[in-house]
């Protein structure tokens, strides 16, 4: 196996880890420099009425974003992750259902019209607390042929990724498939 690959996997250059370090910013992600980004909130319990909002935005207008909670721990009740489309309006939730919002249920999403994504974190003061969750973000490239010659990386939910994330042992398609060719 070629060293680079062995790299990869074990270490993370596409990282920011702490969200509560990035509240109110916005990440703009690109394809040649940042193709994905990740973050944790936290590495011990959060805080309680914490509120935290970042801004993950693609560098064109057609690109999608690929949102996947990697680990998640978040005490029901009151303590809650949003995750909008775009805009941070109810009406652009895309975790609307209450049991992804908070718990320990792992899974993925896309953002299905705009190139933004919004994340939200908040906790109550009701003396219950998690551990938080790891939160990974790409770029879904928009083409069709996502070949690996334009150095892309076709998911097998038929996401499209940088091949810079092919291998890596990070989630970066959701359904773990980064792995699939190595
Ligand atoms: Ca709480």
């Amino acid at each position: 196996m070629p060293s680079m690959v062995v790299m990869r996997a074990t270490h993370s250059m596409y990282g920011s880890p702490h969200m509560d370090k990035q509240c109110d910013k916005t990440i703009t992600l690109d394809g040649d420099t940042l193709p994905g980004t990740y973050f944790s909130l936290t590495s011990n319990k959060y805080k309680q009425n914490f509120n935290c909002i970042l801004t993950i935005k693609g560098s064109t207008v057609s690109q999608r974003i690929i949102i996947v909670i990697d680990r998640m721990d978040i005490a029901c009740g009151g303590d809650k992750l949003l995750i909008y489309d775009g805009h941070r309006d109810p009406k652009s939730l895309l975790n609307l259902d209450e049991k992804f919002q908070c718990g320990t249920k792992q899974y993925y999403l896309r953002t299905p019209s705009t190139n933004t994504v919004i994340i939200e974190f908040i906790s109550n003061n009701d003396g219950k607390v998690g551990n938080g969750f790891v939160l990974n973000v790409a770029i879904n490239f928009p083409v069709s042929t996502c070949s690996r010659i334009d150095n892309l990386y076709r998911c097998k939910n038929l996401y499209c990724i940088s091949n810079i994330f092919n291998c890596d042992d990070r989630n970066w398609c959701g359904d773990n498939t980064q792995k699939f060719v190595c």
